[in-house]
């Protein structure tokens, strides 16, 4: 039989020793736990005659309810007395001066890329991306530019390999999706390229928007309307844009873009050398050989490209006149953006 009092005895002397929480979590699993002592006497209800079931049942349930009454009252003794011994302990000095966190902010070309990429956005353009390390045949050879062509001389590339190269355009990604998709599409390609020149108007690094919409009847008076509508959104609705033709191996007919100088508004200045325009970009219709690189018919798409350079559009917006200050760091240059 069960000599409760003698239980409640051990118990509370073990509980009373009990000095933390955790030595009250070590009294309670001893007498409440899986394999506890109370546990083990219900356990042994299952083997007993069924009249004294009831009553050491009952014996039993009350002692437990008696344990878990005085653990509960002990835990909160011991939680206030934590609580006081921390209270005394811990002490905050508030006049003490708070953490200067710095805040940072977009740089000025990934401002200015965000705002063409949601131009051409708004027009429908997709937006694809590609690899900076790209393969001779997609930088130069799809473009109608073989090995020998004259074209390739302008371009200051980078070598890695004989046939790997760091790209000189985004051109090469224009070239890529071209070869996964079927027309129609338009899309422009952002991001980073490579030449290897630096003076007051050249990094080694810097960043490029190409586009490029083919279907079975583009024009260029669609490229004209495209172009027109990016420039006076840009810059402002009022900018003067005026085309002059030009050549790229991997446009016909080519043309340069050129806007009514936002500086001097046309009369001439120091920065369009008195000439009253801005050259700000090129384009073209593609050519037929580079659809005929890439597996579209010639006789049933046309289609027309541009490219611009960032940096370029960036400076021109914010007249200024180093490309080199978008890459030094300067923070009394960065936060002005
Ligand atoms: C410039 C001129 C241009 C293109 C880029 C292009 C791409 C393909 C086919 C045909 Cl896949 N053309 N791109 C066309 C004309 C001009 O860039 O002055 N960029 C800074």
């Amino acid at each position: 039989m069960l000599d409760t009092d003698s239980f409640k005895k051990v118990f509370l002397s073990e509980l009373d020793k009990a000095a933390s929480t955790s030595e009250l979590q070590q009294v309670r699993i001893k007498y409440l736990g899986k394999k506890g002592l109370l546990t083990a006497q219900l356990k042994n209800l299952s083997t007993m005659p069924a009249e004294e079931k009831r009553s050491f049942g009952k014996a039993v349930n009350e002692l437990k309810g008696f344990v878990e009454n005085e653990i509960a009252l002990k835990e909160s003794a011991l939680g206030n007395a934590d609580l006081k011994k921390r209270l005394s302990s811990e002490t905050i000095d508030v006049t003490l001066p708070g953490k200067y966190t710095p805040v940072g902010r977009e740089h000025p070309i990934n401002k200015v890329l965000r705002e063409i990429e949601d131009i051409f956005i708004s027009m429908g353009f997709g937006v694809e991306e590609g690899p900076q390390v790209e393969l001779d045949y997609y930088n130069f050879e799809a473009l109608n530019m073989p090995k020998d062509h004259p074209a390739r001389d302008m371009q200051d590339t980078f070598y890695i390999t004989d046939d790997v190269i760091l790209r000189t355009h985004t051109s090469p990604v224009q070239i890529r999706t071209m070869e996964k998709k079927k027309p129609p599409l338009r899309f422009i390609a952002p991001g980073k390229v490579y030449r290897c020149d630096a003076d007051i108007s050249h990094t080694p690094m810097f960043h490029q928007v190409e586009g490029l919409m083919v279907d079975t009847d583009i024009s260029f008076s669609d490229l004209k309307g495209v172009l027109e509508t990016f420039i006076h959104r840009i810059f402002n609705p009022e900018t003067s844009v005026r085309f002059r033709p030009s050549f790229f191996p991997f446009t016909e007919p080519s043309a340069e873009v050129d806007i009514g100088c936002i500086f001097c508004k046309g009369s001439g200045c120091q920065v369009c050398k008195g000439t009253g325009w801005l050259e700000i970009l090129g384009a073209g219709m593609v050519n037929p050989r580079v659809f005929e690189m890439v597996g579209y018919n010639p006789a049933i798409y046309t289609g027309f490209a541009f490219g611009m350079g960032v940096e370029r559009i960036t400076m021109l917006k914010y007249g200024i006149d180093d490309i080199r200050l978008f890459f030094e760091n300067d923070l009394r240059f960065l936060r002005q953006f």
